[in-house]
């Protein structure tokens, strides 16, 4: 088996030096072609050792190795930096009161009382307690029907009061001086310019006044019965005495006048006297 391998190994060998010499006739050599056989010769002798070769490259890196013994502790380190600041804590119990501190020295000796002037104005602040509390009083005398009562409208001498409930005229002049005062009586234009303002503020277009002719037709007096003087502020064409029955008097938003007859119902404006006024 072995042999027949050798030999069939030399027929190739054959074959391929063949080959190399039919090509080189094909390219032109001055060599005539002829066929050689080339046979390869005995195998040598065993040569001598070579050196040691060069270090070959490093190996891959292994795998990580297995934890180590825990090592012996170290020294203790400095102290740290300060922290932040915490929050305010909760305010704390109040203390006892501390032991009374020993008598000052005596002061400089007082000058003799003026008292004149302290009198004086200790009688002025009487007054003004006693003004007060008149206005106090009224207030609450006002007080038993709030829902009825749109505040009150002060002038230097006068309160007005607005009362939001219909009454005839007699009975609101009985609501008002059963509470000092009277319905409202306008003498001048300042007072009826208050008490205009005062229904207009209100939103509301009529009120009964204290003003009527009762006693007399066509002479108009106030309800206290003083005399009506120049002043007036009736309406063009008033008072008429409508359907002959016109003997009490409104203010409409604007400030006018108007008699109208006594037994209508409506709302009304009282008035009161400021102390001393
Ligand atoms: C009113 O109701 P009538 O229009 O006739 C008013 C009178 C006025 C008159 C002026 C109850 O009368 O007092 O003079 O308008 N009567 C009532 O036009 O308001
Ligand atoms: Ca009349
Ligand atoms: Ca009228």
């Amino acid at each position: 088996m072995r042999s027949s391998l050798l030999f069939l190994q030399c027929l190739l060998t054959l074959l391929l030096l063949t080959q190399l010499r039919l090509s080189r006739c094909q390219h032109g050599s001055e060599e005539p072609c002829s066929l050689q056989i080339v046979v390869p010769g005995l195998k040598g002798e065993t040569g001598e050792k070579g050196e040691k070769g060069a270090p070959g490259r490093p190996g891959r890196v292994g795998p990580p190795g297995e934890m180590g013994h825990p090592g012996v502790k170290g020294e203790k380190g400095l102290m740290g930096r300060h922290g932040k600041a915490g929050p305010a804590g909760s305010k704390g119990l109040k203390g006892d009161v501390g032991d009374p501190g020993s008598r000052g020295p005596n002061g400089a000796p007082g000058v003799p009382c003026e008292c004149a002037p302290l009198r004086k104005m200790i009688g002025e602040m009487d007054i003004l307690v006693s003004q007060l509390s008149t206005e106090l009083k009224f207030i609450k005398s006002a007080l038993p029907s709030p829902a009825a009562v749109a505040g009150v409208k002060e002038t230097d001498s006068k309160v007005y009061l607005l009362v939001k409930e219909e009454k005839r005229y007699v009975d609101a002049e009985v609501y008002c001086q059963g509470r000092g005062g009277h319905l409202a009586m306008p003498k001048d234009d300042a007072a009826n310019g208050a008490i205009a303002s005062y229904v207009t503020q209100a939103g509301l277009t009529r009120v009964f006044i204290g003003i009527n002719d009762v006693e007399r037709e066509g002479h108009f007096a106030y309800v206290d019965r003083s005399p009506m003087s120049t002043f007036n502020k009736w309406r063009e064409g008033e008072p008429n005495n409508a359907y002959e029955d016109e003997d009490c008097a409104e203010m409409v938003s604007a400030g006018g006048w108007n008699d109208v007859a006594c037994h209508l119902t409506m709302y009304f404006i009282c008035e009161f006297d400021k102390d001393g006024a």
